[in-house]
């Protein structure tokens, strides 16, 4: 069984890049979506229009990702975070964020992985998404160290707020823009602290990796818009007429992605080495 569901990974692994790639080819020749019309008919928040948002009550399970609790929040997946399917998962997030299919499927299936479950028939809750070093790192942006904070699933405000106050950059009317070098040093102050801060705190190339690619949906899909980011950082809600930023019609696939995670990540690096 471990050996073979190793190989079975290891070719869905190829299947699955091989995919992301074709989808960045025909991203490059197809006719970019119209803004306005980025999120699917029938899907919620098509034609700017958002379900309520209700924040979380006592007992809804909650993760140490702002976006997925945000779908959460405003009903696109259940309320109270509990019994989701690893497909629905996939769905959502494609359906709401514009991700590529390639995407929607990787990480809800390393997360199955992680959690022992199938990602085809399994279901988990949102909380358990925080497990320590599988996809939760230290180190975060919007949440102190788990061993600090053992709820990960609300967001720290005085980091939130000192991450939006990072901003140098500018839309043309004048709005905040987080830029790359911006996300940089604010990761960076985060990993020096931590490391001085937290007895726990551990770090390796594949979470600062991940880290600097969680991060980076602030500049991709969010478009560094802080007007956009501070509701979803500190309430965990879609702005008015929220849309995503990536209008490619295929999503945004991990191939193109990784041109906005290595240059973070590379600042990163030269910040840290700097202190
Ligand atoms: C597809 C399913 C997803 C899963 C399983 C997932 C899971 C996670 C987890 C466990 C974390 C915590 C990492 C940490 O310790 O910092 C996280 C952070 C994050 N996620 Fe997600 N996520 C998903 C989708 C998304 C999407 C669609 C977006 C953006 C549109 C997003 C944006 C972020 C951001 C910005 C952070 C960093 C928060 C911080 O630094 O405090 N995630 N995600
Ligand atoms: C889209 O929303 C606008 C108002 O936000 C509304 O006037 C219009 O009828 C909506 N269009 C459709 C097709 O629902
Ligand atoms: C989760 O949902 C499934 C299908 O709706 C249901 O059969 C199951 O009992 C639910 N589990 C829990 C713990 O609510
Ligand atoms: C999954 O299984 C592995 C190997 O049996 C085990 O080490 C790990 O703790 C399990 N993870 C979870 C979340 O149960
Ligand atoms: C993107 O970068 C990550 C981390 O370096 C790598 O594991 C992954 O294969 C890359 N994905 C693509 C589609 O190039
Ligand atoms: C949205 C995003 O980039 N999520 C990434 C967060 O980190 C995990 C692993 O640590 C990746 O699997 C996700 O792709």
């Amino acid at each position: 069984m471990g050996v073979l569901s190793k190989i079975a990974g290891f070719f869905i692994n190829i299947f699955v890049l091989s995919w992301d790639f074709g989808l960045f080819i025909l991203n490059i020749l197809t006719p970019s979506l119209k803004p306005g019309h980025v999120v699917p008919p029938n899907a919620a928040g098509h034609n700017l229009t958002w379900p309520s948002y209700v924040p979380p009550r006592d007992g809804d399970s909650r993760s140490a990702c702002p976006m997925l609790n945000a779908m959460a929040n405003h009903g696109i997946l259940p309320h109270d975070g509990k019994n989701i399917t690893f497909k629905d998962l996939n769905t959502a997030v494609r359906h709401t964020f514009n991700f590529a299919p390639s995407f929607c499927f990787f990480v809800p299936k390393f997360s199955a992985d992680f959690l022992n479950r199938s990602y085809w028939s399994g279901r988990f809750d949102l909380a358990e998404l925080s497990l320590h070093n599988a996809i939760e790192h230290d180190a975060s942006l919007t949440r102190q160290d788990a061993a600090i904070v053992p709820d990960q699933g609300k967001p720290d405000l005085e980091l939130v707020n000192t991450l939006l106050k990072e901003a140098t950059g500018e839309m043309p009317d004048g709005s905040p823009l987080l830029t790359i070098p911006d996300l940089s040093r604010a990761l960076s102050k985060r990993r020096v602290d931590c490391r001085k801060t937290n007895d726990a705190y551990t770090e390796n190339l594949f979470h600062n990796m991940f880290g600097s690619a969680n991060s980076s949906t602030m500049l991709t899909i969010f478009g560094g818009r802080i007007d956009d980011l501070r509701p979803m950082l500190t309430e965990e809600r879609f702005s008015e007429q929220w849309e995503p930023r990536v209008l490619s019609r295929f999503g945004l696939t991990m191939a193109k992605f990784n041109f906005t995670v290595l240059p973070v990540e590379r600042g990163v690096k030269t910040k840290v080495a700097e202190h």
